[in-house]
């Protein structure tokens, strides 16, 4: 049997941790290198902070299976036993160009079901954690659930990369969208984007491509909170390949899947 509270004490001390030394790094140089393309990028402090992850959870649940998003986990084709999904830093970007606007996101799944969430916003020392079952909290404060908005007041973290030609997707069907919701925010960093939402900051998220790293921890805390996180389509996520993703509060998830996101809405 997992012992779930120590898991939940340990991921928070650890991400304390990780926390005190990236923000140990800022007054130095960053190695900066791309991935799949000149904007994607990563700095040798991703890749220190996912190695450290890694080195507490093997040293300390050896049958744990890590999938992180700079490679230095397992290589995973299915949910076994549990799996930590880490993103050491959501939103590499910001962290580069700003030093703030990112976070460390953490999901730790049983068998593919979300059991901890934790997004920890490293410059403003805020930390989304919860338990499923047992609520979803910033830093000691409990979360409300949340509550229900019409489309019109509706704010939406989107990019604008969704809202114009791109190679993934219609655009006009999101462009129908922003021009019936209140607002539109783009954050940089859908762990924070989710948190976000958690916190009714925004109402909804939406992107057409994220990786299970970007969510994970971001699902426990919104579906904890009675939101609702699937494709774009309103299907179940599998947390294991890239995709869309629909992050909102309820009524409103159906509301924007029904009206907007079928192609006959176009
Ligand atoms: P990252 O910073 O960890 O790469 C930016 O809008 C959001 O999308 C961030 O959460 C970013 O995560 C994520 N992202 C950027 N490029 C991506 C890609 N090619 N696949 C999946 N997620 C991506
Ligand atoms: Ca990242």
């Amino acid at each position: 049997m997992t012992n779930w509270h120590e898991v939940d004490n340990n991921a928070k001390t650890w991400i304390n941790e990780a926390a005190e030394r990236i923000r140990a790094s800022f007054p130095k140089t960053l190695d900066i290198q791309t991935k799949s393309n000149p904007n994607d990028l990563v700095t040798n402090i991703d890749k220190e902070t996912e190695q450290f992850f890694i080195g507490k959870i093997n040293a300390t649940y050896p049958e744990h299976k890590i999938l992180g998003e700079e490679g230095y986990g397992d290589k995973l084709n299915k949910h076994a036993g549990v799996v930590w999904i880490i993103d050491p830093i959501d939103g590499t970007m910001n962290f580069i160009h700003q030093q703030r606007n990112f976070a460390i996101s953490i999901g730790i799944y049983e068998n593919g079901v979300g059991v901890i969430g934790l997004i920890y916003d490293v410059v403003h020392n805020e930390l989304y954690h919860a338990v499923k079952g047992k609520g979803a909290y910033l830093n000691d404060k409990k979360i409300p659930d949340l509550e229900k908005v019409p489309v019109s007041n509706a704010i939406v973290g989107i990019s604008p990369s969704w809202v114009v030609e791109n190679k993934r997707f219609d655009y006009k069907l999101l462009s129908n969208l922003v021009k019936d919701i209140r607002g539109t925010r783009s954050y940089g960093s859908a762990a924070l984007e989710m948190a976000y939402v958690a916190t009714g900051r925004i109402d909804a998220y939406i992107s057409l491509r994220l990786a299970p790293w970007d969510i994970a921890g971001g699902a426990v805390i919104i579906k904890e909170l009675g939101g609702l996180v699937t494709t774009l389509t309103g299907e179940e996520l599998d947390f294991l390949t890239a995709g869309p993703v629909f992050v909102s509060k309820p009524g409103l998830h159906e509301q924007i899947l029904t009206n907007y996101l079928q192609p006959e809405n176009l």
